[in-house]
């Protein structure tokens, strides 16, 4: 099975509620990795306790897991969305490829626990998330972004 398909059969329980699991991504990111949470200034403030009922840190989960599911649903196709995609995060919030790589090892291991993917939808994850982190890549260093 493609990778992408390998991750589109667990997308059930992510898409049944993409606030409540964007919000536990953004969370345990910026849990386990306190730098994170200093990149989108809007986020700062928000001490350990009050994130999972936050709605700014939900609508930015949501965001990104509905991201991830237009890349996956591209099945490989997927310059014109990592285009505008890498604008933005190269010169507007200026966030480093680091970052990408931080946030898909916590998407696969919530993912793992409320979505049961398996650890063959765990490797087909990291690598269309590893391609789609080289594409960003790419168009930073066009960019003239060293994230
Ligand atoms: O869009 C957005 O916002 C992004 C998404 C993505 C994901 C993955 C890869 C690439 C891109 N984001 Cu936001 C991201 C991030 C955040 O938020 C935080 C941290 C890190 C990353």
């Amino acid at each position: 099975m493609a990778d992408f398909d390998a991750v589109l059969k667990f997308w059930g329980p992510v898409e049944a509620d993409y606030d409540k699991i964007g919000n536990m991504v953004l969370t345990r990111l910026f849990t386990e990795h306190p730098d994170t949470q200093k990149l989108f200034p809007k986020f700062a403030g928000i001490g350990l306790g009050d994130m999972a009922g936050n709605a700014a840190i939900s609508a930015h989960g949501a965001t990104v897991l509905k991201k991830l599911a237009e890349v996956l649903k591209a099945k490989g196709n997927h310059a014109g969305i990592i285009k505008p995609l890498a604008n933005s995060h190269a010169t507007k919030h200026k966030i480093a490829i680091n970052n990408f790589k931080l946030i898909t090892e916590i998407i696969v291991k919530v993912m793992q626990e409320k979505a049961g993917l398996d650890a063959g939808g765990q490797t087909a994850l990291r690598n269309v998330m590893g391609v789609f982190i080289a594409d960003m890549d790419a168009n930073y260093k066009e960019l003239g972004f060293s994230g």
